[in-house]
């Protein structure tokens, strides 16, 4: 069979103070702990070496891009504690961060690290940027400024093989995976771009506000805990929901807890197979791992029948999908 042990790497609170070896430390025992339980390849949230610093105003230029990974995500001081780690035990990591390039854009990234080659076989720019270009007035307010501080991903949603893994069957091939970065979860169309490509595993980091009446907009937002409730809810939702439509397994992994003791992020990192049920589930919101065995051939069944894209699809009727 064509299984894979995946797991998922939750993250608890980073502060806006911790230094960041503190925090890579931190990343690199869960690798470590992942290891110890099997793991084949472990995603890591979005924007994993920092607090999720998108929820301040921040004005100074170079207080800024210290939240940012300059130069070679595997090299660079700041980062490379996690990929000489993965080189070492021989995992695959999938992990996310705040990317400035060398022509000084910026991006909310990704990347999947293939332990044995020691390189990057794929990287993803987050398409969906939330939240706002300008600070809310109130200075209490939860900000969201992913639009201010992010262009737009121009990397589409490129699925990928990878080797190593499986005994690769000459009718199946090498696994598909692809990658999205938290907001695009909740998009069908991020979903249906890597499900025509046959896609078989999701990794979804994230960043979720519990508590952000500004943010959401929604009734049960005036109540820290409905709204905390709610967000879970809706994650859960879009990752059972479109895991189940596309025929692939998903796997996410939050950055949650309180940061500052003040931002409430929500946790509930899962791992959903194909049929739409949770395999996996955090059961804190603190530093977690979790993990499970993903036979790939499950994504089959699917693929074949309901969700058969090539037999039942009308793309005839599609076309106002990519109408401005
Ligand atoms: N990081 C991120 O994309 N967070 C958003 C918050 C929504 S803003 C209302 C999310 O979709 O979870």
């Amino acid at each position: 069979p064509r299984t894979i042990r995946i797991a998922a790497a939750q993250v608890g609170a980073v502060h806006l103070n911790d230094t960041r070896q503190n925090t890579l430390q931190r990343l690199i025992c869960l690798l470590e702990e992942a290891s110890s339980k099997g793991a084949q390849v472990v995603l890591f949230p979005e924007c994993t070496f920092t607090t999720f610093f998108p929820r301040h105003f921040i004005s100074d230029e170079a207080e800024l891009e210290s939240f940012f990974e300059h130069g070679d995500i595997m090299t660079a001081d700041n980062t490379r504690g996690l990929f000489d780690k993965a080189k070492e035990l021989s995992i695959d990591i999938c992990v996310g961060f705040a990317e400035a390039t060398n022509d000084g854009e910026h991006y909310n990234t990704c990347v999947y690290y293939h332990a044995k080659t020691g390189s990057l076989l794929s990287k993803y720019r987050k398409v969906h940027l939330p939240g706002d270009v300008e600070p809310f007035e109130d200075p209490e307010a939860t900000n969201q400024l992913e639009k201010r501080y992010f262009k737009p991903g121009d990397l589409g949603f490129k699925a990928f093989r990878v080797p190593d893994l499986t005994d690769a069957t000459p009718e199946r091939g090498e696994p598909i995976f692809g990658m999205m970065i938290c907001n695009d979860r909740r998009w069908a169309e991020a979903w249906r771009c890597l499900g025509l490509q046959g896609i078989e595993v999701v990794f979804c980091g994230y960043n979720t506000a519990g508590f952000a009446p500004h943010l959401w907009g929604t009734s049960t937002d005036q109540d820290p805990k409905e709204a905390d409730a709610m967000a879970l809810f809706h994650h859960k939702l879009v990752m059972q929901a479109h895991s189940y439509t596309n025929s692939c397994f998903s796997v996410s992994a939050a950055r949650c807890g309180w940061d500052d003791g003040k931002y409430n992020l929500i946790a509930g990192s899962t791992i959903v197979g194909p049929d739409g049920k949770i395999i996996a589930e955090s059961a804190t919101n603190e530093d977690e791992i979790i993990i499970t065995d993903c036979n790939l051939d499950d994504c089959r069944a699917g693929k074949t029948r309901t969700f058969n894209f090539g037999r039942h699809r009308r793309t005839e009727h599609y076309s106002i999908i990519t109408l401005q």
